[in-house]
């Protein structure tokens, strides 16, 4: 069920209760400003989310209240992230769903990193 994108943080949401180690996930890296774990239900050979630790709900967000060190350090893990995964040569896609009409289902911003395949054209 996609979320309202301007809900308050809900830190009952899945993504919180990894980023505080309540349930497992399979963790890929990690550093002071960011998680990133394999995805449970896979789309792609490589599909890997990385999510910021503050508590951001959506896009909006995130930019308008992370410092810019945590954007500057989440941008870098997602570089770092598909680097490690071996997606630079082939290419990979980075996507945001943001809100109802973005159909994200969880209220913790998540960047989906997907490789391994040709994904084929979004847009153009
Ligand atoms: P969305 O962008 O909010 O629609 O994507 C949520 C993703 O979180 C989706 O790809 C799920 O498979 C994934 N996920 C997960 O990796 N682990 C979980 O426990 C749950 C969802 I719930």
């Amino acid at each position: 069920m996609p979320i309202d994108p301007t809900q308050p943080y809900d830190d009952a949401n899945i993504f919180a209760k990894i980023l505080r180690g309540e349930i497992p996930a399979n963790r890929v890296y990690e550093d002071e400003w960011t998680l990133a774990f394999h995805d449970i239900a896979p789309q792609a050979p490589v599909h890997i989310l990385v999510v910021p630790k503050g508590n951001y709900v959506s896009w909006d967000d995130f930019s308008a209240k992370a410092s810019d060190a945590e954007i500057a350090g989440f941008a870098r893990a997602i570089g770092h992230v598909a680097r490690e995964a071996g997606l630079v040569e082939a290419g990979y896609r980075v996507l945001y769903n943001i809100g109802r009409n973005g159909g994200q289902e969880v209220p913790h911003l998540h960047a989906h990193i997907f490789g391994g395949r040709p994904l084929g054209r979004m847009v153009g």
